[in-house]
C-alpha cells in the first residue's frame, strides 16, 4: 500500500548522536580558544603585529577576499562573513544606532509526491488512501511550488532595539490529478494547475538585544505578521472550468490573522566559527473572517558557520519544525474534496538540514544561500511532501 520514504530522505535516527557529537566537539575546541590568546598585546593590526598568527594563514594579503585574520577585536570579529544566521533564518542580529539595512530575499520550496505519515504515496496510492479518510474525492495535489521575493528592512533605533520590517510577494502553483467524483468534462485522472500570486502578510517587530558579551549575544525577537495577504482567490481550473472553487489552504497568501512572532537567538563568536542557536515561533491570535486560525508553528534552530577566511563562510544548521492542525474551517472548502480543503491535515513534525555558503563582498555586500531540505517528515494525516528549501539572500547596512 504504501511504500518507505525513499531517495535518502529516510532519517536514520543513529545520525542524532554522531550529528549532536561533532557539534559538542566543534562547540568545545572552539570554546578552549580564546579571542586573542595567539597573540597577546599585539593584535588587531595584523600588518604590523608580526606574530605568526597575526600575520595570518595569508600573509601576503593578494586580496581582501582571501584573508583570514586573527586575534580580532570583538567589533571586527563581528563583522566578517558570518555576520548573519544561515539565510533561511531571520531575526538573529540587531544593528547599532542609526544604522539602516536592506535585504532582498529570495525562497523557493518544492514539494513532490504525498506522505502519509511518514510514508510515501504514489499519485493513484494518494487517491484511495485519501478515500478511505473521507477526502480527495474531486481530486489529490501531486507536486507544489512556492515562491517568495521579501524586502527586508531594518533600522537600529539605539544600540541595543532594532525596527524591521519585512513586506512579501509570493507565487503559488499547484499540480494536481482528478479523482473519481470529479465532475470535470476532463474526466477522473486527468491533470490540472491551479495559481496564486500577490502580496502575503506582512512581518514586523523589534529586535531586542537582551545581553551581549564580547563573543556572544542574546537577542528577543518582538516579531508579528499582519493579514495583509488576500484569503478568497478563486479558480474554476479543477472543475475544468464548469465552477469557481475557493483555493484551498496551503494555496493562500498568509493566515488571515494577526500573528505574534516571539523568538529568541544566542550567538556566539569565535577565532573562525560561530555558532547559533535560534527558538522562533508563529502563533496566530484568534480566527480570522473565514473562521478558521493557521496552526501554532515552532521551529528550533542551531547552526555552525566556518569562515574560510574572512569574506567566505560555509553553514550548517538543523532545524526542528513543529505545526499545529488548524482550528475551525473556512465553511467555503469542502474538506471531501481535496486533502488541501482538510483543516486536520495541516499539522506535523519535521527535522530539515540547511546548507549555506555567505560571500562578504566589496564595501559590505552580503551574500547569503542556502539549500534546506527534509530528513525527517511525520505529517498528520496526507500531505504534500516537502522536498528543498532554496534561499537567497543579497543585504548591506547603511551608516
Ligand atoms: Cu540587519
Amino acid at each position: 500500500m504504501v511504500r518507505p520514504l525513499g531517495d535518502g530522505l529516510r532519517f536514520d535516527r543513529h545520525l542524532l548522536p554522531l550529528i549532536l557529537f561533532v557539534a559538542a566537539l566543534g562547540f568545545s575546541i572552539a570554546r578552549t580558544t580564546p579571542l586573542r590568546a595567539q597573540c597577546d598585546g599585539c593584535c588587531h593590526q595584523q600588518s604590523a603585529c608580526g606574530c605568526d598568527a597575526c600575520d595570518s594563514v595569508f600573509a601576503e594579503r593578494l586580496d581582501r577576499f582571501f584573508t583570514r585574520s586573527y586575534c580580532l577585536s570583538p567589533a571586527e570579529r563581528r563583522g566578517l562573513a558570518d555576520k548573519h544566521a544561515p539565510a533561511g533564518l531571520m531575526g538573529d542580529h540587531v544593528h547599532h544606532q542609526g544604522e539602516m539595512m536592506f535585504e532582498y530575499r529570495y525562497m523557493n520550496m518544492y514539494m513532490d509526491d504525498n506522505l502519509l505519515g511518514t510514508n510515501t504515496l504514489s499519485d493513484a496510492q494518494a487517491l484511495t488512501v485519501g478515500q478511505a479518510l473521507g477526502t480527495n474525492f474531486a481530486a489529490t495535489p501531486t507536486q507544489m511550488t512556492m515562491e517568495m521575493h521579501m524586502i527586508h528592512a531594518m533600522y537600529g533605533l539605539t544600540d541595543n532595539t532594532t525596527l524591521y520590517v519585512m513586506p512579501m510577494f509570493s507565487s503559488l502553483t499547484m499540480d494536481h490529478i482528478r479523482g473519481p467524483m470529479n465532475p470535470a468534462p476532463q474526466g477522473p485522472g486527468s491533470p490540472f494547475t491551479t495559481h496564486n500570486s500577490g502580496f502575503d502578510d506582512m512581518i514586523l517587530g523589534a529586535l531586542i538585544k537582551l545581553y551581549e558579551g564580547d563573543r556572544d549575544e542574546l537577542v528577543f525577537n518582538l516579531g508579528c505578521s499582519v493579514p495583509t495577504g488576500y484569503l478568497d482567490r478563486v479558480s474554476s481550473a479543477p472543475t475544468g472550468g464548469l465552477v469557481e472553487l475557493e483555493l484551498p489552504y496551503p494555496m493562500r497568501r498568509g493566515s488571515g490573522t494577526f500573528d505574534a512572532r516571539p523568538g529568541l537567538t544566542y550567538k556566539s563568536y569565535f577565532e573562525r566559527i560561530s555558532v547559533g542557536g535560534q527558538f522562533q515561533t508563529d502563533l496566530p491570535i484568534g480566527r480570522n473572517d473565514e473562521g478558521y486560525s493557521v496552526g501554532n508553528e515552532w521551529r528550533l534552530n542551531g547552526w555552525i558557520s566556518w569562515l574560510f577566511t574572512d569574506r567566505l563562510a560555509f553553514s550548517y544548521r538543523t532545524e526542528f519544525l513543529w505545526r499545529e492542525n488548524f482550528d475551525g474551517a473556512d465553511a467555503d472548502l469542502v474538506p471531501a474534496q481535496i486533502s488541501t480543503a482538510r483543516p486536520d491535515f495541516r499539522g506535523g513534525d519535521w527535522i530539515n538540514f540547511g546548507y549555506g555558503v555567505m560571500a562578504l563582498l566589496g564595501e559590505g555586500h552580503l551574500l547569503n544561500f542556502e539549500a534546506v531540505h527534509p530528513v525527517y517528515q511525520n505529517v498528520d494525516g496526507i500531505q504534500l511532501e516537502s522536498d528543498w528549501w532554496f534561499f537567497a539572500s543579497w543585504s548591506k547596512a547603511f551608516d
